[in-house]
């Protein structure tokens, strides 16, 4: 088992996280300055917001001068950088986590105190920056904290969306969106760099010219320009060392007013110009995974990746002047998933048409300093464009496309398969077909020097059944780098009890290493340790219970198991399976009142796309059941149903340090990594899960023991595929799941209304079950009876939650880091005085 494993890492020490020389009278002292000279306001009159604004203000001090000594370590040593290129940052709160990296979250918590004030209230005044949508934006957020961290130089650039993810209420049951207002009255934790202003050209034509020498030349004529501001949000680093940017672009029309219209008397049209500019950086897209082929959303692609390389540029022209030779040692770009792919042809047009390099130079200046992360396997996700729309949004961008494709398919797949139009059909950037599309996962692919996948098995599955060609033909271009997630937002912050338990047992030195962890291995079986490492479990569900109240009415008690499957809402990753399950148990107290099991409270958190119909009714079946599932007096309280609106980081924060089984049921071979498993594994939780993804590593890193796996693995998914899989199989072979399924066609859970829950029936049997929940039910009701028999034995039950927490040492973000930065990035630290 893997608690025996003792690493090097854990017997090095590693630095403490700085303190700050700010004790609580200072602190104190700071925050009532920024109160009365920041705020304008006053200790007797200040609202929450502006307590909470001056804390933060009294934290920037410290804050912008880590900063400003980083950017001049940066410029001075003059190395080579990590650019991060995503269209979603997954923020969350910034103020706690500030405070936690600076190391005075508990000066500040004092010294707010001896103000009368509360931190956590003043902490919950602060909006969530929701600008992504899940893991993958989650994921850009745990990566910039873990850069700053290690002192590595890194800018992490996005888009600075007026309106991030949409806020999710229930009504009757149903979801409905309402926009999110994260930056309403402003942020205090962004700084507007106008100096720092690019413009972007859109649509327009490509005129042919010849310049003195006779060289053919092109010239993109565009018709419109917008404006890309930029925002910086300091990242700090653990410690505070490093204090790196995230650097996101507002869009805005170019001239702000143009008084040629204007004067002309056509001010309402210049008015309409401009909302069509803003509108660019308007709206995070809500779609999770997959987004059709809208023009606004590849304008918001090409916007973010204009602005930032036109800035990479101008930093380097800075040290480097014309001499391009040294760019692709100064710089990689990372482009997180293919929506940024859009930027391997922008550097083209920059080389060739505005600097003019030759079309090789600048393509091996492209190919040294791209690399792509792949996230997904669905089909669906994988980004292609209309040719036509590319066409008339970016002229210039479709003519370097076609040329990159014409010179890789005859120099290169013609050369390795002299004669096979099949392979070239398939590798070209072009896909032919009634509508020709650009797809961008080939795209970013040709354009890269390394691609990776994001767990083992979907790396391998990259490799395997999505580029299996792309594989032969670049050995070594193909590698893995394991997600993973910051331990200092998802355990020192989230959970500062357990935090100061470990931090007693190990050290102050875990947040930054957290192979150490692997010591509290030793006290699994002390019962001492074990009695206190449940209680603050049940602490933390006792905590959980009083949010589940107030968000919903609904009573649990924290004794019972704490369920919990928190992701988006899709049918692979099977919350439907969940719920087939929930109605299993209900029936069976139903049939036996004495039925024997552990009180449970199965807890959701989940939004669905917007335009998902299937993913919405099963938000809405969820909410019925679990309006009738809470309020039958005929089964005791021994299931509860509870659905969290509006599920976010902040629920994510309270949920996890709460949990005691981690669901993570996706269909094999179709959750790349999944992250929010590492987050619930590392606070105790057992995973319930698959053999896919990340799940796998967890499962080795905790040892089967202490996991409950289930279900069919990525062979047997495939086989059953190809053999032809049939629902209906199942549907008669099983009763229970006969029942339970044939229970969605009457209006037990909604009365008056039979059918309003049969879509999900006729999904699972008319519809194929294309992710085969029900071939995997039994195999997942009999681990859910596994583990709540486990979750009887008291003692073998803690036993397994402090291995859980101890063996998570891999999943630490920064370890991702330095696999990305060994592997790809070949970045130097920088260390800041
Ligand atoms: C995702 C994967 O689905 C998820 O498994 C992975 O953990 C995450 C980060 O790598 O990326 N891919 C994707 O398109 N989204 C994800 O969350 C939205």
């Amino acid at each position: 088992m893997a608690t025996k494993k003792t690493t090097a890492s854990a017997k090095k020490k590693a630095a403490p996280a700085a303190s700050f020389s700010l004790n609580t009278t200072d602190f104190k002292e700071s925050i009532l300055k920024h109160l009365h000279s920041t705020l304008g306001t006053d200790e007797n009159k200040a609202s929450n917001r502006a307590w909470a604004e001056a804390t933060a203000a009294a934290a920037n001090d410290f804050v912008y001068e880590r900063l400003r000594q980083t950017q001049k370590a940066h410029f001075e040593a003059d190395t080579r950088a990590v650019h991060y290129l995503s269209a979603e940052f997954l923020m969350g709160r910034l103020l706690s986590n500030n405070l936690h990296n600076l190391g005075v979250f508990d000066a500040a918590a004092d010294a707010l105190k001896d103000l009368g004030q509360d931190i956590s209230v003043i902490l919950d005044e602060e909006p969530d920056m929701a600008l992504g949508n899940g893991g993958l934006g989650r994921l850009a957020a745990c990566f910039i904290d873990s850069l700053a961290t290690l002192n590595y130089p890194a800018i992490g650039y996005g888009i600075h969306y007026e309106h991030g993810l949409f806020r999710q209420e229930f009504r009757d049951n149903r979801q409905i969106e309402r926009p999110d207002e994260w930056r309403e009255y402003g942020s205090p934790f962004e700084i507007c760099r106008p100096e720092s202003v690019q413009q972007v050209p859109l649509f327009g034509y490509v005129e042919t010219v010849f310049d003195e020498t006779g060289n053919m030349k092109k010239k993109w004529h565009p018709g419109r320009v917008i404006k890309g501001i930029p925002w910086d949000v300091p990242i700090v680093g653990y410690g505070a060392e490093t204090v790196n940017i995230l650097r996101l672009w507002e869009s805005r029309a170019s001239d702000f007013f143009n008084w040629d219209v204007f004067n002309a008397g056509g001010y309402i049209d210049s008015q309409a110009e401009n909302a069509e500019a803003e509108a660019v950086s308007k709206v995070l897209y809500p779609n999770d995974e997959t987004e059709a082929g809208k023009q606004l959303r590849l304008i918001q692609q090409y916007f973010f990746c204009a602005c930032s390389l036109k800035d990479i540029i101008r930093r380097y022209s800075r040290a480097h002047g014309n001499d391009w030779s040294k760019f692709s040692t100064q710089n990689v770009m990372q482009l997180n998933d293919t929506h940024p792919a859009v930027a391997i042809p922008e550097l083209m047009r920059l080389l060739v048409d505005e600097h003019d390099l030759n079309w090789d130079d600048a393509w091996t200046i492209c190919r040294e300093s791209f690399a792509y992360t792949n996230h997904t396997l669905l089909p669906e996700a994988l980004e292609k464009w209309d040719v036509s729309l590319f066409e008339r949004v970016l002229p210039r961008h479709l003519e370097i496309i076609y040329e990159i494709n014409r010179r890789f398919l005859e120099d290169e797949v013609e050369v390795k398969w002299p004669g096979n139009d099949e392979i070239k059909a398939k590798l070209s950037i072009i896909e032919e077909g009634d509508s020709r599309k650009v797809r961008m996962g080939h795209l970013s692919v040709v354009g890269s020097f390394k691609v990776n996948g994001v767990a083992q098995i979907h790396s391998e599955l990259v490799k395997k059944d999505l580029f299996p060609e792309y594989d032969a033909l670049f050995p070594g271009k193909f590698t893995n780098v394991t997600n993973g997630i910051t331990p200092r937002r998802w355990l020192k912050a989230c959970n500062p009890r357990l935090s100061a338990l470990l931090t007693e047992k190990v050290g102050e030195n875990w947040p930054r290493d957290l192979e150490l962890l692997r010591d509290i291995a030793k006290y699994a079986d002390d019962p001492a340790f074990q009695k206190e490492y449940m209680d603050i479990k049940l602490a933390n569900k006792v905590d959980m219970a009083a949010t589940i109240l107030e968000l919903t009415g609904v009573e649990v008690d924290p004794t019972a198991i704490f369920d919990i499957q928190i992701k988006r809402l899709h049918e692979y990753k099977r919350q439907q399976m969940n719920l087939l399950h929930i109605l299993a148990l209900y029936r069976r107290l139903l049939e036996n009142p004495d039925y024997d099991m552990n009180p449970r409270v199965v807890i959701f958190g989940s939004k669905a796309a917007p335009g998902y119909k299937l993913a919405k009714d099963i938000i809405y079946a969820l909410n019925c059941i679990a309006e009738k599932v809470n309020s039958d007096a005929r089964i005791k309280g021994k299931l509860k149903v509870v659905f969290l609106p509006n599920y976010r980081v902040t629920i994510a924060e309270k949920l996890i340090p709460a949990a005691d089984l981690s669901q993570q049921i996706s269909l094999a071979g179709y959750e790349a990594s999944g992250t929010g498993n590492m987050k619930l594994a590392l606070n105790g939780a057992l995973t319930v899960g698959t053999l896919d993804g990340a799940n796998i590593e967890i499962a080795e890193e905790a040892g089967e023991e202490n996991v409950c796996i289930f279900g069919m693995n990525v062979d047997e998914v495939q086989a059953l595929q190809a053999q032809g899989y049939n629902p209906w199989d199942y549907y008669y072979s099983n009763p229970e799941l006969k029942a339970v399924l044939d229970w969605l066609d009457t209006d037990y859970f909604t009365p008056g209304k039979p059918g309003e829950l049969s879509s999900i029936k006729r999904s699972l049997l008319d519809g194929g079950d294309p992710y085969m929940a029900l071939a995997d039910f039994q195999s997942y009701s009999d681990a859910q009876k596994d583990a709540d028999s486990r979750y009887s034995d008291k003692a073998g039950w803690a036993r397994a939650m402090i291995i859980n927490t101890a063996t998570m040492g891999k999943f630490n973000s920064d370890r991702s880091m330095e696999d990305y930065v060994r592997d790809i990035w070949k970045l130097t630290k920088c260390p800041v005085k």
